[in-house]
């Protein structure tokens, strides 16, 4: 009876365990049914073209949510179509984590959150609210990755609370930003994610964790799993030898 106890108690150590690391959410889109159904347009006219990528028409400080509110550790990958030759709305892409989604602001562009702005010679992180958006990280390429028109898969992430805030971007899989940021507003430690801008955008990924794991329980919990464990393999040797 206490070996059953032991490995029912093991099973539940390890489910809680798993079930602690998946809170959140994952989303995959590549827009190949031709709508754009689980996000919400803000501003600009979006829809999803013949070529079953992601665009806006309208006013290029074009704003478009992911339906679902994120947690404390945030991430968005997407590929955006650079097109060196044309206007700029077609060589700036703009990623947004833990936005608040201000409906009421007269400047929604400007909604709290991180924002970070892709173009082919740098990257800027802003912290974005109504009637500022200060800059608070940055890299300037000095090879720009961004060599000819084409596809360019990009990513932003936000990870932690408070000074232990900390961004990463990416193109094409190579990090770019790795930097820690002081936030001292509680609003930006969640929110929603987001695209904007007038660039076309094809494969929109991303994840979110609603808290960081804490370790100390999470070793409590290994270490009565293991103990579980060895329970069981006690009971089986048992019962074999039984
Ligand atoms: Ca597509
Ligand atoms: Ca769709």
């Amino acid at each position: 009876m206490k070996n059953i106890f032991a490995i029912i108690l093991t099973m539940a150590a390890f489910l809680f365990i798993f079930s602690e690391n998946t809170i959140g959410a994952t989303f995959v889109d590549n827009f190949n049914d031709g709508d754009f159904s689980g996000w919400t347009p803000k501003i600009g006219s979006w829809s999803v073209n013949s070529d079953m990528h992601l665009v806006n028409s309208g006013t290029p400080y074009g704003v478009i949510w992911k339906d679902d509110s994120f947690g404390i550790y945030q991430k968005i990958q997407v590929d955006a179509f650079f097109n060196l030759s044309a206007s700029q709305d077609n060589r700036i892409a703009h990623l947004r984590l833990r936005n608040n989604k201000h409906d009421g602001a007269t400047q929604p562009y400007w909604d709290n959150g991180y924002l970070a702005d892709f173009q082919p010679d740098r990257i800027r992180i802003f912290n974005t609210y109504m009637n500022g958006n200060p800059e608070v990280a940055s890299f300037v390429f000095s090879n720009s990755p961004f060599t000819s028109t084409g596809w360019y898969e990009l990513a932003f992430s936000v990870s932690g609370t408070g000074s232990e805030t900390h961004f990463n971007t990416w193109v094409n899989g190579i990090m770019y930003i790795d930097q820690d940021y002081n936030n001292t507003i509680p609003d930006l430690d969640a929110g929603y994610i987001g695209l904007g801008r007038k660039i076309q955008y094809d494969n929109a990924q991303g994840y979110s964790y609603m808290a960081a794991v804490p370790i100390p329980s999470t070793l409590l919990l290994l270490s009565t799993g293991l103990a579980g464990l060895l329970s069981m393999k006690k009971y089986l040797l048992n019962r074999s030898i039984n």
